[in-house]
């Protein structure tokens, strides 16, 4: 072919394309990749996952989650409606999603070993803060009773939180609540207390759930409380139920009426909650002998939808199932034991360093540690740190009145031991931190309020130059490691 007849040649095909595109713009087929339909969103999502893959993940609540449940997530699943349970739709055409649904409530029972004569499970909760409100809706009446463990103390905005001056979660504006607190002398729950308060107070519902606390709960003895003043026992295990799946540390559900959770922590799944609930025989009335039965799975999924829920999110739910199977793998076992393991040994390092770490340590995946005697607290640590693309978040330790300024700082093992780092790497970790921390120290001396902090690391100075250096090793160090998920997304 000439050279002037292949010009022609790409002239035309560079018309052809040309037509293409301006009619592809007029003529909407919904299948233009994200980067090609929305640069804008696509380049954010670029920007945050270079920052998941250089960063250091250290929230103890966040996991990198797999590619399988991503692909569940980004799924035709989120087009359908499908308000109801299983066979029971207010809509056409759930064939499929019923099977969706009904896999993974099998999967969620299978993977904590539970019996479904005597469990049942809701899967469609939106997430952890719906799932608590919905079971109190479920089971108790407005301004019924309930106690959880205090938010500064380590529990949850929704295990009825309230301020001297302010209801703040909607679970203490609904119902009234009285918390439960940590020994201050062992930084652990003091269940002596929390009976004795129960027994004045007389709670419909007693929370054993935490989110910011490094110990193993004493299921037994919430149980034996709860009998005692005939309230029901609802764990909250968000944070720790993909350690409870893996059968690593003990489980809620050999004591608990209600057990709840989100599916994103430990678990490794999509952002989600769940419900399981006791059902079938409860006892047997001690005048006639007949059994008594559990009549929770009514009110709980009455309560999910319609009371509080419309269609439920079957993308998501897809991808609980995927996480539920995943969560019965020995290699899902061999990670939590890592996770563990991981968390232990950064609580170790730590204390060698001299930190105080509250408790002294842990028995699950978090450290808290309070940074008052080192001479800095939580928001001026987690600022440095995430300059240094070490992500943590700054927490309340018990006592503690400034929830904006805490002394504490929360770190945990689950995201970095997904990426595949074991001990040797969570040293490495301890030292990164603890050079952070020191940075965070040193300015503090040098400046007054938070705002001048903030202003400070923003010059040009010696320390702003540490934090530099130390970002550089941290992000050098991070990048050699793995990225579970889809590769650009
Ligand atoms: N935000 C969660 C956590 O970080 O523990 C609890 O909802």
């Amino acid at each position: 072919m000439s050279v002037s007849a292949l010009r022609q040649v790409i002239q035309k095909r560079d018309l052809v394309r040309q037509v293409w595109r301006v009619s592809a713009r007029s003529i909407w087929d919904g299948c233009l990749s994200l980067s090609e339909d929305d640069p804008e969103i696509s380049s954010i999502i670029s920007k945050e996952k270079k920052r998941q893959i250089y960063g250091l993940e250290l929230i103890a609540s966040e996991n990198f989650a797999s590619r399988a449940v991503q692909e569940a997530l980004g799924s035709c699943l989120t087009n359908k409606y499908s308000e109801g349970y299983p066979g029971a739709r207010y809509y056409g055409g759930n064939e499929y999603i019923d099977q969706v649904e009904r896999l993974c409530q099998k999967r969620s029972l299978d993977a904590y070993r539970l019996d479904p004569a005597q469990w049942g499970v809701n899967v469609q909760p939106y997430s952890g803060s719906p799932a608590n409100f919905e079971v109190f809706t479920g089971l108790l009446k407005p301004h019924d009773r309930i106690m959880g463990l205090d938010l500064p103390d380590g529990g949850h905005l929704t295990h009825g939180f309230q301020t001297d001056t302010k209801r703040i979660s909607a679970t203490s504006i609904y119902f009234e609540s009285m918390p439960y607190r940590l020994d201050p002398k062992t930084d652990l729950i003091d269940y002596a207390k929390l009976r004795e308060t129960a027994k004045l107070f007389r709670p419909k519902l007693i929370i054993a759930g935490t989110t910011a606390y490094s110990r193993l709960l004493d299921y037994k003895s919430f149980r034996e409380t709860c009998d005692e003043v005939k309230a029901v026992m609802m764990a909250d295990m968000s944070h720790i139920s993909g350690l409870v799946a893996a059968n690593v540390i003990p489980s809620p559900f050999d004591y608990s009426d209600i057990v709840t959770s989100t599916t994103h922590k430990t678990l490794r799944g999509p952002r989600a909650g769940i419900i399981f609930y006791r059902k079938g025989v409860k006892g047997q009335d001690k005048k006639t002998g007949k059994d008594i039965m559990y009549d929770y799975e009514k009110k709980i999924n009455g309560a999910v939808f319609p009371s509080l829920q419309g269609g439920p999110h079957q993308h998501q739910i897809a991808a609980i199932a995927v996480a539920m199977r995943q969560a019965q793998s020995p290699e899902f076992k061999e990670y939590q034991l890592q996770v563990l393991k991981n968390a232990h040994l950064l609580g170790e390092e730590l204390v060698k360093r001299g930190y105080k770490v509250i408790s002294g340590g842990t028995d699950n995946h978090l450290i808290l540690m309070d940074l008052r005697p080192a001479g800095t607290d939580g928001t001026r640590t987690e600022l440095v740190l995430e300059m240094a693309a070490i992500t943590v978040n700054k927490n309340t330790t018990s006592g503690d009145t400034h929830a904006f300024t805490p002394g504490g700082l929360r770190l945990g093992s689950p995201a970095l031991t997904s990426r595949g780092m074991k001990e040797a790497e969570f040293k490495q970790v301890a030292e990164f931190l603890h050079q952070g921390i020191q940075i965070a120290v040193d300015i503090q001396k040098k400046t007054k309020t938070v705002k001048d902090f903030r202003a400070y690391v923003q010059e040009d100075n010696a320390e702003s130059a540490k934090i530099k250096t130390l970002k550089n090793q941290v992000e050098e160090f991070a990048a050699s490691y793995t990225m579970p998920g889809l590769e650009n997304r």
